[in-house]
Parts: structure tokens; C-alpha cells; sequence
């Protein structure tokens, strides 16, 4: 009975330890493939939260970049330009849209060029939860 007991302990930590238990759903993510000379671009998708709590996304990593932060776009005056934020905050059940024009994953210090139709492995930073590992295909224009 004992032995039972912990095995059944056990089945229920594992998933949340290993972390393959977040309740987040990625569609339709693209890089935009930016021209060799940029240090700099952008990651869009959406993000969706199949869960009862809401979810934080605080960034990515990518073998591809040195940084990967969230940001917003702002609109004063009908002057447009972009600003950091620690977090994007996706409610219980909800989703949220990252496109160009709106909020994005900035992507700063690229290692090298991005070809379209390259795919880029990308983990998501989430909180709870730990990280979400995706591949992300390069692009010059979202996918269809
Ligand atoms: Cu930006």
C-alpha cells in the first residue's frame, strides 16, 4: 500500500518537475527574416492559454540571438515607436496576438543572417511553468 502511495505521488509531481505541463499553445509563429545587415527583428505568433490561471511570457532564448525581450508598440501624438515590457500577461482561456504594428518578442543581437524558410528553435520563457521549446520558421511575411 505504501509502495503505491508513492507511485502515485510520484506520477502526479512528474510532469509539473518536468515542466511539459504548461497550458500554452503557440500558432502560426514566424521571424521576420530581416535584411543581413540588421542586428535586429522580431518574433510574432500567437499565444494561446488552454488553462484556468493566467500565464506570463518573460522572453525567449534562441541559439540564434543574444536577446529576446517583450515589447510593445506605442502610438503618442501619431508618433509610433516600440517600448520594453518585463512581461506579456495571456488570461485564463484567452489568447493573445503578437504582429507587426503590435506587441512582439524583439529579438536583439543576431549571430548571423535568418533565410527564409529557416527554422529557428526558440524556448519561451513562461510563468508558472518553466520553459516551451517551438521552432519558428524565418519569414518575410506572415504565414498564410
Ligand atoms: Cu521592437
Amino acid at each position: 500500500m505504501k509502495k503505491f502511495l508513492a507511485l502515485v505521488l510520484c506520477l502526479m509531481i512528474l510532469p509539473a518537475a518536468q515542466g511539459g505541463e504548461i497550458a500554452l499553445k503557440v500558432e502560426n509563429p514566424w521571424i521576420f527574416s530581416p535584411p543581413p545587415v540588421s542586428k535586429e527583428t522580431a518574433a510574432f505568433m500567437t499565444l494561446i492559454n488552454t488553462g484556468a490561471t493566467p500565464l506570463r511570457v518573460t522572453g525567449a532564448e534562441t541559439p540564434a540571438a543574444g536577446r529576446v525581450v517583450p515589447m510593445i508598440t506605442t502610438k503618442t501624438e501619431g508618433r509610433t515607436g516600440m517600448k520594453d515590457v518585463p512581461f506579456f500577461e495571456i488570461p485564463a482561456g484567452g489568447k493573445l496576438v503578437l504582429k507587426p504594428g503590435g506587441d512582439h518578442l524583439m529579438i536583439y543581437d543576431l549571430k548571423g543572417t535568418l533565410t527564409d524558410g529557416e527554422k529557428v528553435s526558440f524556448t519561451l520563457l513562461v510563468e508558472p511553468g518553466g520553459k516551451l521549446e517551438i521552432e519558428i520558421p524565418a519569414s518575410r511575411s506572415a504565414p498564410k
